[in-house]
């Protein structure tokens, strides 16, 4: 943990996102961080098998069993997730969705009430308006641009308060110190996904977030190579309350993607600055192009978020932009049939520059109703801004929206 500095801001990211978790292998002297591609774990005698089963059972680190218990290569990105998130642990996921539903279930039971954005990844709102509510969980879900919209929904019985900003796919921006400060003066537990922005753009912990959730095979991974997720919060809850959750339900991270993960993040803040700067250039020229009706971008001044992105998002507005072309969802769908350099794909955070129609991808989901209610049109295209030449990205988008 020579890196983990827990909590201290943006002080040596760069430096955290090399060397924070990776330590020379103690039995090979290997400088960089092994694949312990093993299952399981032998021990001198039973003597020491018992002791590590006792201290994995009290939520100590110390030792391994069998990696669904944890594992040297998944902890090695335990700690470098919980060095740049400024957290004090982290828990890695097979995926964004094993990560937020084993947190939400780890929350939660039968009788108790969600808070939650109107906006949020597909996925997210189908667990909470399918999944949770069979178990008796139920949702209110609420316009993110007021507060006081959050605090309204507020019941006796409401438990979390659970936001997404930047949101997928609008870009829409939440006040996270206000969410938090909120869900601190009801006792409710809160909680952001950042996997738009990254702890190189935003810093909810430092916020007042009690819990911050990712899709780490987006931004973190960087490359497009591995699934994964993460939850970063608190040492007590991370180890005695979550983590008994992960082993039960069972959503691990491989020691191949954790090891890809882990790869992929000492490069996140060079890469960072490149997503950001990118984004900023092509929401400014589809902005200003006669093909372009409507740009989303908080980095736009005229982005109805972007006064309070300019005070949340310190290291930039993110690689992420939707936009909507002239002529809806036909001349959408021939613009995106036409690139060239993007990759048509869902995902995002790749280095490769992704586009994708959300109405007839990641939100097809969501019903063509309260897609609507979201303020997703069926023309709107979304744009996962990658870190190549950024003048041949325009020139892309420009032969295609010709
Ligand atoms: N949170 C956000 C904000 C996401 O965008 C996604 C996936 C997830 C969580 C879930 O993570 P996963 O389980 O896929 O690792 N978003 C996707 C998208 O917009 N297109 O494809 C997947």
């Amino acid at each position: 943990m020579l890196y983990n500095t827990g909590g201290d801001t943006m002080k040596n990211f760069y430096t955290q996102a090399v060397h924070a978790g990776e330590q020379p292998d103690p039995s090979s002297g290997a400088a960089d961080l092994p694949i312990y591609q093993s299952s399981t774990f032998t021990h001198r005698d039973t003597e020491e098998s018992a002791a590590v089963v006792q201290a994995l059972q009290a939520g100590e680190r110390k030792g391994y069993l069998y990696t669904r218990w944890g594992n040297p290569t998944v902890q090695a990105l335990e700690e470098k997730l919980a060095a740049l998130e400024g957290g004090q642990a982290a828990l890695a996921f097979s995926s964004g969705m094993a990560a937020i539903a084993t947190v939400l279930l780890s929350l939660v039971k039968s009788g108790d009430k969600i808070v939650a954005a109107r906006q949020l990844y597909s996925g997210t709102s189908h667990l909470l308006t399918e999944r949770l509510p069979a178990l008796g969980v139920e949702t209110t879900f609420v316009a993110s641009d007021r507060i006081e919209n959050f605090a309204q929904a507020i019941r006796p019985t409401t438990k979390l308060i659970y936001i997404e900003t930047p949101s997928n796919p609008l870009l829409e921006i939440t006040d996270i110190q206000a969410i938090a400060r909120l869900a601190q003066e009801h006792q409710l537990v809160s909680i952001i996904d950042n996997t738009f922005a990254t702890p190189f753009n935003q810093r909810p912990l430092e916020l007042g977030i009690d819990l911050v959730v990712y899709s780490t095979t987006k931004y973190l991974c960087g490359h497009g190579d591995a699934m994964g997720g993460a939850v970063i919060g608190r040492q007590e809850f991370i180890d005695r309350v979550l983590t008994g959750f992960h082993r039960d339900l069972g959503g691990v991270l491989s020691p191949f993607n954790a090891w890809l993960t882990a790869r992929g993040m000492r490069t996140l803040p060079l890469r960072l600055e490149r997503h950001n700067a990118n984004a900023l250039t092509l929401a400014q020229f589809l902005q200003q192009h006669s093909g372009v009706r409507q740009v989303y971008y908080p980095g736009l001044p005229s982005h109805p978020g972007h006064e309070l992105a300019r005070r949340q998002m310190p290291g930039g507005f993110g690689g992420m932009l939707s936009f909507e072309v002239q002529g809806g969802l036909e001349a959408g769908k021939r613009a995106l049939n036409r690139v060239q350099l993007c990759t048509r794909a869902v995902s995002l955070g790749d280095v490769k520059t992704l586009i994708t129609h959300p109405a007839s991808t990641t939100h097809y989901i969501v019903p063509p109703e309260a897609r609507r209610a979201a303020g997703i049109s069926d023309g709107l295209i979304r744009l996962s801004v990658g870190i190549e030449d950024v003048q041949d990205l325009m020139d892309d988008l420009a032969q295609a929206l010709r």
